[in-house]
């Protein structure tokens, strides 16, 4: 779709860190304020300032001391910590609070319209949202709201400093049949849209935010940061060019790092005005040909990159600096902290997992040392039943990653440890994936031989079931035919049936055992009763692979859910 044609809003909350804690101390509000993480040095290190701390020069990095020198009145909330780690849930929270709002107005708005999927969201970070709108502009009559709404929601337009009065004047007393006109008609509709979910964001959360409204996800992410606090502002793409004549390099969505310095400094520019007058066979010689015809698609304000369907984060992360003296030089203090960080990270997995119903599938474990710079590592998670393994198990898998031998003293020092749970997969896509495991599974168990299972053959009549409590299975699924063979199989059968319990406990009950006399190997004289030939090269697999399942709980766990119904074939 050409650029314009789409209408691409960035929403982003003001001073946020400082937003959370303002909320928790209202008589704050309105004051000049900054959180600080790690207090015990030059008052900490500033991480979020509100706009009235700007207005002193105080500016995000500074020191608390160093801020309160600007400031004497600033007050200095300071960032939970435990255990040495900065705690930031309070953060992630309303994090959470916030795009719960958001989604929650875009289905009213799509219900309102009788339609789905209208909008798509993506969460860009902790307090960022990209929203893609043409659908749900285009969905509506092309029409202009009034001037006095978007105005009581403090609507900006960014357009050689004309007034968004004038604009709209022009709107009224022309017809609107020129594409241009169109689009920009679009925007404004979508301006409506926006300002109503920021009244919704601040009606239930208190929080103010700021928005770009525009045509690609670089324009309304500059946009964004036009006019803030709490205003929305409109960049139409005829604005683009005289715009970027004041725009650094730098201050442009995927350029703020090492390569807009790069760009700045092999063709001594500084705006992206000056980028756009570079040409396409300048940047091919410096630039390989796919990151030249970008940057000049951005110098032009052009950026295809679609709006992802995306409302959770990617990854669960956190990590520790050891700076200086503090880094870590034994193995049994990065051990600890591995522990520790792993405690935390899985506190948060385990909420995310309740709240969103999936599961990471990999952990990353980052770490510095002088030596080696930065370093990953990746380290599979089993979630073969639908839930996290114990994290004992992945913090050994961590440190058998990290160290090859046992060491008491580390060379190389670690100045920096990370660790990111990521590559999530729905909990329900999980279970199917385990349960298709299971069912291969016992599709070999139903192959093993028993000794004298002619003999304890039972007829297949369903009215064999009656004396059992339970309905008989019904399935012919491989799993539960595997254990009503097993059932079938076992003396434990008839004890079970009089005594009235339940033919799944019946059934698990002697699985158990089965499994109980899978394992014992070492008796390979059983007697004949004993059904097992434990020489078959099939058992004898079968028998492995049984061991390694039953090794990571996986079986008592399988037994547990069948049981209490949350796996079902
Ligand atoms: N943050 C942080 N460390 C950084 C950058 C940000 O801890 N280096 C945290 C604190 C911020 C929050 O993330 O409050 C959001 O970051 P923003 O860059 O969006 O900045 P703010 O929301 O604080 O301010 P603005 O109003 O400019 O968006
Ligand atoms: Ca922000
Ligand atoms: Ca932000």
């Amino acid at each position: 779709m050409a650029d314009r044609n789409r209408i691409v809003v960035l929403i982003d909350m003001d001073c946020f860190y400082v937003q959370c804690e303002q909320r928790l101390e209202s008589d704050k509000w309105l004051k000049p304020c900054v959180v600080a993480q790690y207090n015990n040095w030059q008052g900490g290190g500033i991480i979020a300032v509100n706009y009235e701390a700007r207005a002193y020069g105080i500016k995000r990095g500074m020191m608390g001391d160093q801020a309160k020198k600007l400031c004497p009145e600033l007050h200095i909330f300071r960032v939970p910590d435990e255990n040495g780690k900065a705690k930031l849930d309070k953060y992630r929270d309303a994090s959470a609070e916030v795009f719960q709002v958001i989604s929650d107005f875009i289905e009213e708005q799509e219900k309102s319209m009788d339609l789905n999927n209208l909008v798509i969201l993506e969460r860009a970070s902790v307090d960022e949202a990209f929203l893609d709108l043409t659908k749900l502009i285009d969905a509506k009559p092309l029409m202009l709201p009034e001037l006095e709404d978007l105005t009581n929601f403090n609507t900006k337009l960014e357009f050689n400093n004309q007034s968004l009065n004038d604009w709209f004047d022009q709107f009224e007393h022309h017809n609107i049949d020129n594409r241009q006109q169109q689009d920009n008609i679009r925007l404004i509709m979508a301006s409506m849209f926006v300002g109503q979910l920021r009244q919704q964001i601040f009606e239930q959360t208190e929080f103010k935010c700021s928005a770009g409204i525009s045509h690609n996800k670089m324009l309304s992410k500059l946009a964004c940061g036009l006019n803030k606090p709490n205003a929305q502002t409109i960049l139409p793409m005829i604005a683009v060019s005289s715009l970027f004549k004041r725009i650094d390099i730098g201050d442009v969505r995927l350029l703020g790092g090492k390569l807009g310095n790069q760009i700045k400094t092999i063709f001594n520019i500084q705006t992206m005005y000056q980028l756009s007058q570079v040409n396409r066979f300048t940047l091919n010689e410096k630039f390989d040909n796919k990151t030249a015809e970008w940057l000049n698609d951005l110098a032009n304000g052009l950026d295809n990159e679609p709006v992802s369907d995306r409302r959770l984060t990617k990854s669960i992360g956190c990590g520790k600096n050891f700076r200086g003296k503090m880094a870590l030089c034994k193995q049994s203090d990065v051990n600890q902290w591995i522990n520790s960080l792993l405690k935390e990270l899985y506190e948060r997995m385990m909420k995310d997992k309740e709240m969103n119903q999936r599961l990471a599938r990999l952990m990353i474990v980052g770490y510095y040392t002088a030596g080696k710079g930065h370093c990953h590592r990746s380290i599979p998670i089993d979630i073969t039943l639908g839930d996290y393994p114990p994290a004992e198990r992945i913090a050994s898998d961590i440190m058998r990653q990290l160290f090859s031998k046992p060491l008491i003293i580390i060379q190389d020092p670690i100045q920096n440890l990370s660790l990111a749970a990521t590559k999530f997969l729905d909990t329900t896509k999980a279970i199917m994936d385990s349960t298709a495991k299971i069912e291969k599974f016992f599709q070999k168990i139903d192959r093993i031989t028993f000794i004298g299972q002619q003999q304890q053959q039972q007829p297949k009549s369903s009215k064999n079931h009656s004396t059992i409590n339970q309905p008989p299975i019904q399935s012919k699924s491989p799993i539960k035919k595997s254990i009503q063979m097993v059932g079938k199989k076992s003396p434990m059968k008839n004890k079970s049936n009089n005594n009235n319990k339940s033919s799944t406990t019946v059934q698990s009950n002697t699985l158990d055992r089965y499994l109980q006399q899978y394992q014992r190997q070492s008796t390979s004289k059983t007697n004949n009763d004993d059904k097992i030939d434990l020489n078959d090269p099939h058992v004898r697999q079968i028998n492995r692979e049984m061991n390694q399942l039953l090794d990571s709980f996986f079986f008592s766990k399988i037994l547990c859910m069948l049981e209490n119904g949350t796996l079902k074939i």
